[in-house]
């Protein structure tokens, strides 16, 4: 009975919170009263029934029974059926057991009967789970009345291996197959300039193989494996997954992800073979410019076959100084900056199959080397989607075709490998190049810099060949292919495009009657894809593609509204909290490498505290802020520390790339100062809100302290009493390392930009009282740059939430809709298919802009689509997670017609209005156990139908279902 009353309690203060009405209360209380007379009941009675089973079960971030999962204490989350009867969750149970059957003795956590709404990011609260653990685990709900429902299906579960003592295996290698670039057919050495590269080594890729017998029945069958480098992994001939680039990328002197796979199918008693070829990648590869200190360690292989047999005993197969290794492979070369060498006359015979011929090419295989594992480099489970090909592209339109030389378009800047089906020529070596773009007639690849990316083969036979490369990624949309077969003509179907990226689901669920807004929303999606390959990059295709921090930063919260990308930040997020140096500094970029002269800098590496709070307003998972909390608070500290009197002079890259500066710096003109104080004060209000939500509250009252010292100061400090940036600031007597000034007092002078008032009002640095007179300065520059935008990385992401905030959504739309430069549909009229990463990067009159730095597929200017979700559908979270959010759509009499949704941990919430005559009709989905406020300000006479029959005031808040709104607009 005490549960009971608990319960009712409980329910009753959330729906007094959140007005629902005396009602459906009502209905509760008598349906508690009912449960508690028939407690008894068995779950199969008719009324219970009725309750549909909670389904879409998912464990950790969105994960559906995964194998080789890494958490010993995983998180559950399920959806309640958007069709059944319950609208709200009252109350859950989950179990947990060793067997499907979930017997009593099987069963190793049981929940009980919970009382709680909370259906998304449940915590196991059994016994750690182990190594190679398979578990089940199902999940009943009881609904708004307290009716139960059945169990959910039941979903499993199994830890990959967690600790390096789980593991016999031995790193192993190629004795020695390490080369000086002399002998590179790509010769990577990177003369002259900021970064010449005297001593540039690249590595053959390895063939590793072992043979084994099995002699009995096989019951079950693990691989776990990674590599230093790249691999891929075959058993008795056939490759074993899909996965590309694995193990990806993380800071590899502290962690090496390992996978885990089912391989039980892929084996057979008697003679097997185990192999994989394990290429440069990123571990062993060069990364940006090479410069001498940067020593590449050659690549290895760890692999450790796990067979169970029927009779319950084992065979383990770990790589060993017993494997075989040769780097007389056919890859010849595999770099990701350079492309892959593919030589056919290579080609092994059976090398992974068990008809292994022992004399042929014997003389190419010899023993292996072996190195222990080092203990301060851990192996542990990959916590996110590996990188998979997701579509395959067809080439549009044959460009050229003269001397032999075919440029195919892709019709899309895309990122991953092409897949070519030609007619070639025996030794004849055919060469595939890629761009971006075509410039002046001419294939473009300058801005590419000093990545060749290009993929050479050699046939060993004349005839029909399909080759697609295996260890190497390209950003492109053109392909030029020469050294085919020049008796046939070229056709479309010989090239194909597949695309290559961390594999999540990227929802491409925005549509609106503009098609330039359409075709911008595609492009974000497509930066999206291109730069999501196992971590978070500025750039797939040049030179670079590294973990920028400060591109993640502006680009996280729209990316949550593109794809199912929270596994993949989670995980980038291990990587920065690694890289995190003794001082509480995160790098530029992450996984890192020491290579540029500024190791980090405001904005940069404020993702450290940004990301985890923009992930936690998706998913309203603790967890993220947990896991990330001593992270952020040392990032703060670090602030701090390059902060004098709360005015930090830590260096920044600054507004990147804003156009129209006044001396062409790609800092852009707003005061590195005023952007490195207006991050302090931001990083300390998320500290502090993190703070008090995972209840260190000393911290959070500290915190809280912290920001508004700074936030006072940062209003004084940069702005008059008319709110006018000042001139002539006495500059704080400290160096960007902290230490003191000697000497002169120096002065500055901020210059008036748009970022220097988007900065205060997004961060919400000035009194209330102020912040109009910022948002009259702020329009008044927007109107004196003819209602352009003149920002960069850091202010461009903050344009529409502030003049959203503020009431100027109808400027945004402006500047929105602007198609002369500076703009997004200036890029679209100019024909791009990505988001670029320069305003002018290119236009189809002049080409490229003439800038080295020039990339035509970077995400950062797509932050803007996170507008088409909050300000034109108006889906915005009102508590974290979205289990509470309101409708607030910007109408426009630019659009007629927009349509959306967001998935969120409780199902898709859906919007689409259409305004016809001055007439608006909407339709919203409120999915199951959350609620929902309609704010419609340009609307009159509003009219809304739940579940098409009943009429609930717009005022109300709405209770999960299918709303039609109509109205008069106002505007
Ligand atoms: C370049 C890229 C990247 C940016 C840094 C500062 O390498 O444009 O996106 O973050 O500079």
């Amino acid at each position: 009975m005490s549960k009971l009353i608990r319960s009712l309690s409980s329910f009753v203060n959330r729906a007094n919170k959140v007005h629902v009405s005396l009602f459906s209360v009502f209905i509760f209380l008598a349906g508690c009263a009912e449960h508690n007379q028939h407690s008894t009941e068995s779950e199969s009675s008719k009324v219970v029934a009725q309750v549909a089973a909670p389904i879409q079960l998912k464990v950790g971030e969105g994960f559906v029974n995964p194998l080789g999962y890494y958490e010993q204490r995983p998180r559950f989350s399920w959806k309640i059926p958007q069709y059944g009867k319950a609208q709200f969750q009252s109350a859950y149970q989950i179990q947990v057991a060793t067997s499907a059957k979930f017997l009593d003795t099987q069963v190793i956590w049981d929940s009980e009967k919970v009382v709680s709404d909370n259906s998304a990011w449940i915590s196991y609260q059994g016994k750690k789970l182990l190594s190679r653990q398979k578990v089940y685990w199902r999940v009943k709900m009881w609904d708004e009345n307290d009716q139960a429902s059945k169990w959910s299906e039941v979903n499993h579960l199994e830890i990959g291996l967690l600790n390096n003592d789980d593991w016999q295996a031995k790193w192993i290698g190629h004795p020695d197959a390490n080369e000086f670039d002399e002998d590179s057919v790509f010769n990577r050495t990177v003369k002259g300039g900021r970064f010449p590269a005297p001593n540039n080594k690249y590595y053959r890729p390895h063939y590793l193989r072992k043979g084994f017998s099995l002699d009995k029945d096989i019951y079950q069958a693990r691989l776990y494996i990674t590599s230093k480098g790249v691999f891929k992994p075959f058993i008795n001939g056939k490759a074993i997954s899909n996965d590309v680039m694995t193990p990806g990328w993380t800071p590899y002197h502290k962690r090496i992800e390992t996978l885990t796979y089912d391989v039980t199918s892929h084996l057979k008693i008697g003679e097997n073979t185990l192999a994989a070829i394990v290429a440069e990648g990123w571990h062993s590869g060069r990364i940006f410019h090479p410069t001498e200190q940067q020593y590449m360690l050659p690549m290895r292989l760890l692999a450790q076959l796990e067979v169970t047999f029927t009779d319950g005993t084992q065979q383990i197969v770990a790589s060993n100084k017993d494997w075989q290794s040769t780097d007389q492979g056919p890859i010849r070369e595999a770099s990701n900056y350079d492309g892959e060498i593919y030589d056919a006359n290579f080609e092994l015979t059976n090398w992974h199959s068990a008809d292994f011929d022992k004399n042929q090419d014997a003389d190419k295989w010899q023993k292996v080397i072996t190195e222990p594992l080092e203990q301060h480099v851990l192996l542990k489970p990959k916590r996110h989607s590996t990188v998979r090909e997701t579509l395959t592209i067809p080439a549009v339109k044959i460009v050229s075709q003269k001397n032999g030389i075919t440029i195919f378009d892709m019709g899309q800047n895309m990122v991953g490998v092409p897949e070519i089906n030609i007619p070639v020529i025996k030794n004849q070596q055919v060469k595939l190049r890629f761009a971006e773009a075509i410039d002046k007639g001419e294939f473009a690849v300058t801005n590419l810099r000093s990545a060749k990316a290009t993929d050479l083969y050699t046939p060993n036979k004349t005839g029909v060949v399909r080759y697609q490369p295996t260890f190497t990624f390209h950003g492109y949309q053109f392909v030029e292919l020469s050294g085919y077969d020049q008796a046939s003509t070229p056709t479309l179907d010989w090239v194909k495009g597949k695309v290559l990226h961390s594999d999540f689901e990227v929802y491409d669920n925005f549509t609106s009657t503009n098609a330039d807004l359409n075709q911008l929303s595609d492009n974000v999606s497509w930066g999206l894809r291109g730069n999501f390959l196992d971590i978070p990059t500025d750039c797939p295709q040049r030179d670079e593609r590294l973990g920028w921090t400060g591109d993640a930063q502006v680009f996280a919260q729209t990316s949550m509204y593109k794809a199912d990308v929270y596994g993949f930040w989670a995980a980038w997020l291990e990587s920065v909290r690694e890289e995190q140096s003794i001082d509480g500094m995160v790098p530029n970029f992450v996984p890192f490498r020491n290579f540029l002269t500024s190791l980090t800098g405001s904005a940069w590496g404020d993702a450290a505290t940004i990301v985890p709070w923009e992930l936690y307003q998706f998913t309203g998972d603790k967890t993220i802020l947990a896991e990330n909390y001593i992270m952020m608070k040392r990032w703060l500290g670090y602030h701090t520390f390059n902060s004098y009197q709360h005015i930090s002079t830590m260096s920044s890259h600054g507004d990147w790339l804003q156009p129209f500066t006044s001396d062409g710096n790609n800092g852009g003109d707003t005061h590195r100062d005023l952007i490195a104080t207006a991050y302090y004060a931001y990083s300390a209000d998320i500290v502090a809100k993190t703070a008090r939500i995972l209840g260190y509250h000393t911290d959070a009252d500290q915190y809280e302290v912290l920001f508004n010292n700074i936030k006072r100061k940062f209003r004084d400090y940069f702005f008059d009493e008319n709110l006018l940036l000042r001139t002539n600031i006495i500059k704080p007597p400290i160096y960007n390392n902290g230490s003191e000034r000697q000497g002169p007092t120096k002065k500055i002078s901020p210059k008036t930009t748009q970022t220097s008032y988007l900065l205060p009002l997004a961060f919400d640095l000035f009194a209330v009282e102020e912040q109009n007179q910022a948002v009259e300065q702020l329009v008044t520059l927007i109107e004196k740059s003819d209602r352009h935008l003149r920002t960069g990385f850091l202010g461009t992401p903050l344009l529409a939430p502030v003049l959203q905030k503020f009431g100027h959504s109808d400027l945004m739309y402006e500047i929105l809709f602007k198609e002369s430069y500076p703009s997004w549909f200036y890029s679209i009229k100019n024909g791009a298919t990505t988001t670029w990463e320069r305003w002018d990067s290119y236009s189809l009159e002049t080409g490229f802009n003439g800038e080295k730095m020039n990339s035509l597929n970077h995400y950062a200017y797509g932050a803007i689509a996170s507008w088409f979700y909050r300000g034109m559908l108006g889906i915005e979270q009102t508590q974290p997670g979205f289990k509470h959010f309101k409708v607030e759509p910007q109408f426009t009499d630019k659009l007629s017609t927009v349509n959306g949704s967001h998935p969120t941990p409780y199902g898709d919430i859906a919007v689409s209005w259409a305004i016809t005559d001055g007439q608006l009709i909407m339709s919203l989905t409120v999915p199951k156990n959350t609620e929902a406020r309609l704010v419609l300000p340009k609307i009159e006479d509003i009219a809304v139908i739940r579940n098409r029959s009943i009429a609930v005031s717009e005022s109300e808040v709405l209770l999960p279902g299918e709303y039609e709104i109509r109205g008069t607009v106002a505007f």
